[in-house]
């Protein structure tokens, strides 16, 4: 699924992480090219523009580009963007406590109908409700027999009838499941190759008579522009609620995916990713956004790292370690920063010289943590500066205010000196090997 797009993005993403540091220009070149990216994959062209000015405003924020990992926020904030163009949330497919809640299945001949029919069937009848499909696409003999083949495929019951029009066939079908205990109708349809007045009438007959629980749109997932504008239009007359995409297995461009609800304004509610029956999936916009970026862990990473500390914060850090002038203050800030990121031990793992000797003694894990937090909060300003000040009357004055015992206090007040220490021994070895904020 979207394989050449994702091939191209993460082209664009290598070259603007390369850079150390993003100027404006560079985040502007990234950005034209991934909108060339967007119009090759065929993205509705105002969609395209749209996106990439949310994406700019943003990625162009000071924040972002002093940030330490600016490439990678860029790539948060197009993860981001590309959910917002999709739809934020996953909106359920409608079932009502009518009998029977009405399915409509519209669009285009060959968009995936009468196929799609016998999945929402299959799926339903897992769910525990008794579906019927009902054949309303009456022009072609042989779109009834495709259906009624499906609904052999899947046990389900095909209301069919050569002699009826599709209306009334839809009517009776609704008739049929009242007197047997159907409770969802599925109604296939007709589709023309293009729209036409007499389909388009057709459709809204059905809708105004038999008033549906949910009209799907169903469009090709192959397509790009062709289907966002044919949804348009089907949405123009007919008003549907929400929109299938299906043989997404292919080598889906992406174009429709990526248009059809900003420009429709209905939500995205299941892809169709095969010919089988089970081949049908409920729409993520957040897994589909990060499918389409190819990344998966990267976006918790990403995130993570938007919690630490910006560069400038990261030197001011560095001249004071140099200085020798780090303080209990600046622990506990640090211990802050470095919280956010997630456990303590994995994360000072990683830093390069922290194995081994140097770390011995030097306890991280994270209950201790919170254990240190209390304490460094029973502290004046001034001892947090000054722990050297922390004479005995003050670590039982500390321990009764953090709840915790002298033992504990002596602990961190040694603990912070062999960390002044092991900050000797990094400055001997130099910063620049270490990541933010040590
Ligand atoms: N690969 C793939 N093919 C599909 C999918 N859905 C439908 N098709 C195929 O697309 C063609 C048209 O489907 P059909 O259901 O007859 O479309 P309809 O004219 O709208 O009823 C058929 O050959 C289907 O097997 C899908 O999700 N993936
Ligand atoms: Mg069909």
């Amino acid at each position: 699924m979207f394989q050449d797009l994702s091939e191209k993005l993460e082209g664009v993403f290598k070259k603007l992480r390369g850079h150390g540091k993003l100027t404006e220009k560079n985040v502007s070149d990234a950005l034209k090219e991934v909108r060339r990216v967007l119009l090759e994959a065929d993205v509705n062209y105002k969609v395209a523009k749209t996106f990439i000015a949310a994406v700019q405003e943003r990625a162009l924020g000071q924040k972002v580009l002093k940030s330490i990992t600016p490439g990678q926020q860029i790539v948060k904030i197009i993860h981001d963007e590309l959910v917002n163009l999709m739809g934020r949330s996953d909106v359920p497919l409608k079932i009502s406590g009518a009998i029977p809640s009405i399915i409509m299945l519209s669009g285009l001949q060959g968009s995936g109908k009468t196929t799609l029919a016998g999945k929402l069937g299959l799926f339903l009848k897992k769910k525990g409700h008794k579906p019927v499909l009902v054949a309303a696409d009456i022009y072609r003999p042989a779109a009834v027999r495709q259906l009624e083949i499906v609904g052999e495929n899947i046990d389900v019951p095909v209301i069919s009838d050569g002699k009826k029009s599709a209306v009334d066939i839809c009517l009776s079908a609704v008739d049929f499941c009242r007197e047997h205990g159907h409770d969802v109708a599925i109604f296939d349809t007709a589709g023309r190759l293009h729209i036409d007045e007499a389909m388009m009438n057709e459709l809204l007959e059905i809708k105004k008579k038999t008033n549906p629980t949910e009209i799907l749109f169903v469009a090709d997932g192959m397509t790009g522009q062709d289907a966002v504008n044919t949804a348009k239009e089907f949405q123009n007359w007919l008003d549907f609620d929400g929109i299938v995409l299906t043989k997404m297995d292919g080598d889906a461009r992406g174009g429709a995916a990526l248009s059809i609800r900003m420009v429709t304004n209905k939500p995205i509610k299941l892809i169709s990713t095969g010919e089988k029956f089970d081949a049908l999936e409920t729409f993520h916009p957040e897994r589909m956004a990060s499918r389409i970026l190819g990344m998966g862990d990267v976006v918790t990473l990403v995130e993570k790292a938007q919690e630490a500390v910006d560069r400038e914060q990261a030197a001011k850090l560095e001249k004071k370690l140099r200085r020798q002038q780090f303080t209990l203050q600046d622990f506990y800030d640090q211990l802050q920063q470095i919280k956010k990121m997630g456990p303590l031990s994995q994360i000072v793992s990683m830093l390069p010289g922290a194995q081994g000797k140097m770390m011995k003694g030097l306890d991280v894990d994270d209950g201790a943590l919170v254990k240190i937090e209390a304490i460094i909060n029973s502290m004046t300003p001034e001892e947090r500066q000054r722990p050297h000040i922390i004479d005995g009357s003050r670590r039982k004055r500390i321990s009764r205010g953090s709840g915790t015992s002298i033992q504990d206090v002596n602990q961190l007040l040694k603990q912070f000196k062999m960390m002044q220490k092991m900050m000797k021994n990094i400055n001997k070895i130099g910063f620049k090997g270490l990541p933010i904020g040590f």
